[in-house]
Order: C-alpha cells, then sequence, then structure tokens
C-alpha cells in the first residue's frame, strides 16, 4: 500500500511539475509586450537564507517588482550585511559602455514610493538594515538644495561615488527602464522557485534532472494496477506535447530550439514510464 500511494504522490508531483511547464508556456504568450524585453539570469540559491535569487535586466522598477510578484517573490530585500555581501559576490559586474557609474546598477525592493521619505520593503519585511551612500537617499536633491526635475523614489544598489571609494545603496528614478532588478523568491527548492514564469535554459535543465529522475522512481514504485495512473500522465505527456507544438515559432513563443528540447524530454519520460 506505502508504495502505491507513494507512487501515485510522485505521479502527482511529476504532473504538478509538467503543469507548471504548461503554464509557463502560455506566461511567455501572456506577458503583456515584456517577454521579448525581460531578460531574466540564472537563479542564483543563497545558503545562508535560504532563498532563491535571479537579475532581471531592462526594466523599471514597477516592472521588475511585478515580475517577481508573478513568480511568488519581489525584489530583493536586504535584511543583514551577510545578505548585502552575497549579493555584492554574486550580482555585481561592469555597467555597459558609456553608463556614468562603473558598475552595474541594481533595483532593490527598498522605496519611498506611498510616503515621500518612509523607506519601506516591497516584501513587507520590516527594516533591519541599510546601505546607503553618504548623503543618500537624497529624492534627486543635491546639499545645496538644486534639485533634478523628477523625484527618487526607488533604491538601487552598487552605486559607486568614485571619490569618495564607496559602493552603496542610492535613491533613483523609478521609471528608468534601461536599469536591472535582483528578484528574491523565498522557495524551499530550486523546484519552487523555477518553472514558473518564463521558460528559459534554466528551466529546461531542470526539467531534464529533476522530472526525468522523479519518473523513473515512479516508474520502480508503480504496480501493475497503477496502470490508470500511467494513461493519465500519457495522456498529459501528450497534451504538453501538443502545447510545445502550437508555440513553436510563434512570435513570443517558443523557438525551435527550446521546442526541441522540451519535446525530447517529454518523449524520453514517456519512455520512462512506459508510454
Ligand atoms: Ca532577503
Ligand atoms: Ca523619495
Ligand atoms: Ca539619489
Amino acid at each position: 500500500m506505502r508504495t502505491a500511494s507513494r507512487g501515485s504522490r510522485l505521479i502527482r508531483a511529476a504532473l504538478v511539475l509538467l503543469a507548471g511547464v504548461v503554464i509557463a508556456l502560455v506566461g511567455v504568450v501572456a506577458w503583456p509586450g515584456a517577454a521579448s524585453a525581460l531578460d531574466v539570469g540564472q537563479w542564483q540559491g543563497n545558503p545562508a537564507t535560504g532563498h532563491y535569487y535571479r537579475q532581471v535586466d531592462n526594466v523599471t522598477w514597477a516592472q521588475a517588482e511585478a515580475y517577481a510578484v508573478s513568480i511568488g517573490g519581489h525584489l530583493v530585500t536586504i535584511n543583514d550585511q551577510a545578505e548585502q555581501d552575497w549579493l555584492e559576490a554574486t550580482f555585481t559586474q561592469p555597467s555597459s559602455p558609456g553608463d556614468p557609474q562603473p558598475l552595474r546598477t541594481l533595483w532593490i525592493g527598498f522605496n519611498d514610493r506611498a510616503v515621500e521619505g518612509t523607506w519601506v520593503w516591497s516584501s513587507g519585511e520590516p527594516v533591519t538594515y541599510t546601505h546607503w551612500q553618504p548623503y543618500e537617499p537624497n529624492n534627486g536633491c543635491t546639499l545645496d538644495g538644486i534639485c533634478l526635475p523628477w523625484t527618487e523614489n526607488a533604491a538601487q544598489m552598487n552605486w559607486t561615488k568614485i571619490e569618495q571609494g564607496w559602493v552603496g545603496w542610492n535613491d533613483f528614478d523609478e521609471n528608468r527602464s534601461d536599469q536591472s532588478g535582483i528578484v528574491e523568491v523565498p522557495g524551499a527548492s530550486e523546484q519552487a522557485a523555477d518553472l514558473t514564469g518564463i521558460v528559459d535554459s534554466y528551466d529546461l535543465g531542470k526539467l531534464g534532472k529533476s522530472l526525468n529522475d522523479e519518473l523513473v522512481r515512479v516508474q520502480r514504485a508503480l504496480n501493475p494496477n497503477k496502470k490508470q495512473h500511467t494513461e493519465q500522465a500519457c495522456k498529459k505527456l501528450d497534451s504538453f506535447l501538443h502545447d510545445v507544438q502550437a508555440q513553436t515559432g510563434k512570435k513570443k513563443g517558443l523557438t525551435m530550439e527550446q521546442a526541441t528540447e522540451l519535446t525530447t524530454r517529454a518523449e524520453q519520460i514517456k519512455t520512462v514510464i512506459g508510454c
């Protein structure tokens, strides 16, 4: 009995993963106008927090936060010096040529969008740590009281004041769309942190590793009475393959390369579970 229920649990887990992929495929199509512009990096796991982080490029603060929320997280909340140090070690990179900042500046969740001067985290977590540059946040005004024609209501990390040799946070114009941000997802596992949002090479890699491994175990756990479950799984796989085919080559759909990889994985899984 135990084996059988474990088998059906694993089948269910596998189907949830597949459903995640299908949702992800739909997500590629549904993301309003941003799918092609939204560049996301690899997930990076932080062993100290147990959370997963990834960089998203070419976004305003609000776009980055919306993306983060869509995958179950927020723009990063920096809770302490250790998290700040890990972020610097993991995400520091040179800026693009022509950018006056030597390092790429990165949106974090800290903002005073609701009440000027009252800084909060978009995650709602309490403020336990800050790492502002000297004389920041300044809301876009110099010490002499000369202000830029916009306000500054969202914070970025990796701002550098070369003359002071200091790298820290700065408040900046939240509407600048040529910026990057760091997303933090409190996923208990890499699978929970991913297989949502947008299909990327990371998803494909995880599919190959985790889903296949899981299904090999399913096959071992299955007994002949559980044939029905196999049939259900096979049906899901066929419908998944159908979705892949339908989205291939479409504008904002899957590339041929992505489709081939997904198809290969699904066919492998079908073989493993004996469709
Ligand atoms: Ca955090
Ligand atoms: Ca402000
Ligand atoms: Ca500022």
